[in-house]
């Protein structure tokens, strides 16, 4: 489908992965990760970003659904086609988390926030950005594999930009940073920022292979470090005290007996938070 508009945007220093990259808007899609994947498979480059205005089928992990509603947040996908092996894609969420976050604080602190924003967004594990206990942006990675290479890896980040309230089904877990911070942001500035922020996460872990670039400053952004956490996947449960990430981006929990456990996917239950579960 053809976008309302394009615009090439410099995000790095030339000759850095992610240098430029080529943002395709459209006021109503599907899916933005929906419509770059299908640019992906006819050979579109790394570095193209779809954003929407809003989205009819936004989507988030196992088949859920992502509100999408028009003209207040940001529904963007980015290209990117890395020469890794394709157990290390899921550090690219978590990369991605880190810089939503960093652009998230960038902006905050141009609205006097209320109190330090360092405190108020952290990372749940792996891929959302919470705010005084609630979902404020949501991260859905995916992948296109061939011949067991990686193809194509689309990352899908919605924000709740400016939205005032949400649908009942979802209004306990869900907040916007205006409802956060009491006034309204700027997405254009605020996608600028991500993008930059998310280019030079990039380029870090391209350089490692890893998250060593980054992980003391996701770490230090997690929600729940050091609290009673369950996870859960989708046939079992594992519950103990959360003691980080390591380099690769697993989860390390500490079981009752002690040991050290790594968790690579699951859902993180913080107990103890009032809303968010
Ligand atoms: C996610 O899934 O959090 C990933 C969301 C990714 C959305 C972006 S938007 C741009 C790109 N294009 C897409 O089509 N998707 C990506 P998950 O962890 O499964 O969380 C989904 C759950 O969050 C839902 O089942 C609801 O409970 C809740 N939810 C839905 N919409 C929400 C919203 N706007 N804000 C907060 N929570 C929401």
């Amino acid at each position: 489908m053809k976008p309302d508009s394009v615009k090439q945007m410099q995000t790095a220093a030339p000759g850095s992965p992610l240098s430029v990259c080529r943002i395709l808007s459209y006021q109503e899609l599907g899916s933005t990760n929906a419509e770059l994947l299908e640019r992906a498979d006819m050979g579109e480059p790394e570095g193209t970003v779809v954003t929407a205005d809003t989205q009819t089928a936004g989507r988030g992990r196992r088949g859920r659904n992502w509100y999408s509603p028009p003209g207040q947040d940001i529904y963007l996908s980015i290209l990117l086609r890395p020469q890794i092996p394709a157990e290390k894609a899921s550090g690219l969420t978590l990369a991605a988390a880190a810089a939503v976050r960093e652009a998230i604080l960038m902006n905050a602190a141009r609205t006097d926030p209320k109190e330090d924003p360092e405190k108020r967004y952290r990372i749940k594990w792996p891929n959302d950005i919470v705010a005084d206990g609630k979902k404020v942006c949501g991260i859905l990675t995916e992948t296109r594999m061939e011949d067991m290479q990686i193809q194509a890896v689309v990352v899908g980040i919605g924000i709740n930009v400016n939205t005032p309230s949400f649908p009942e089904e979802i209004r306990n877990i869900a907040a916007s940073l205006c409802s956060v911070e009491g006034k309204l942001f700027d997405r254009q500035q605020l996608i600028r920022d991500l993008l930059q922020c998310f280019a030079r996460k990039y380029a870090l872990f391209l350089r490692s292979g890893d998250l060593s670039g980054f992980a003391d400053e996701y770490r230090a952004s997690m929600a729940g470090i050091g609290q009673s956490v369950r996870i859960s996947g989708p046939f079992w449960e594992k519950c103990g005290i959360l003691r980080g990430i390591d380099a690769s981006g697993g989860l390390l929990l500490q079981t009752e007996d002690g040991r050290i456990e790594k968790v690579i996917s699951g859902e993180v239950s913080l107990r103890g938070m009032d809303a968010y579960i």
